[in-house]
């Protein structure tokens, strides 16, 4: 049986927990996570994603054609996205030209890394992603404002079915790829599982 998305939580249990579990996120929901640490996270995640829209783009010209509607959909949303990071740091006054910090760097630097990989490592790699955002937002449970537009921006249902179709898609590939795919996926699952816990400390810490 070739690997799929769902063995890759399930083998990793612990890991997976620590991406998408943190006191940051328990902060958010309460609302007694301190400024600098939301802001610190608000201007070194605009910084990530505009990597991972490089990632994004990068992956339709590898992509096969039937791909194309959900990730053409996912830049679309990476479009707005952008734009309200800006509209949030704007109402912050948070200065955008920023250094990224060592752990956001090392994401980023992971990301355009992962371009000598096959099609089949990427589409997973872009599901985990997105996955350790649509749980690590929803799980801590309804957020006080204002951190309620953020736990829906990546919690909500439309984002939740967007995840679940890039499984799909990573699962088709999987089943087609060859048997030196498996050991690579686990590792870059693994990778992404620690970058996404590293950045929520990061944030944490709070030392813009
Ligand atoms: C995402 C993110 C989700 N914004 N930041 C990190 C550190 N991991 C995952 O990506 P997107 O583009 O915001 O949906």
């Amino acid at each position: 049986m070739p690997i799929k998305c769902s063995d890759l939580i399930s083998d990793n249990p612990v890991a997976w927990e620590y991406a998408t579990k943190h006191p940051f996120l328990d902060e958010c929901r309460s609302g007694t996570i301190k400024p600098n640490q939301f802001n610190t996270w608000l201007v070194q995640d605009y910084l990530f994603v505009i990597e991972f829209t490089r990632m994004a783009a990068h992956l339709v010209t590898i992509a096969p054609l039937e791909h194309f509607d959900v990730l053409l959909g996912g830049l679309s949303a990476l479009k707005d996205e952008l734009n309200w990071f800006r509209e949030k740091a704007r109402s912050r006054s948070l200065n955008l030209a920023t250094a990224p910090q060592e752990t956001c760097e090392l994401y980023c630097r992971f990301m355009t890394e992962l371009r000598e990989d096959t099609y089949a490592v990427q589409a997973v790699a872009f599901w985990a992603i997105e996955l350790a955002y649509n749980q690590a937002w929803q799980l801590p449970g309804p957020m006080v404002q204002p951190y309620d537009e953020f736990a829906d921006r990546w919690g909500n249902v439309e984002f939740t079915e967007y995840v679940k179709l890039l499984e799909m898609q990573a699962n088709e590939v999987l089943a087609d790829s060859d048997p030196e795919t498996e050991p690579r996926v686990s590792e870059v699952f693994l990778r992404i599982a620690d970058l996404e816990k590293d950045f929520w400390q990061m944030a944490y810490w709070g030392d813009n």
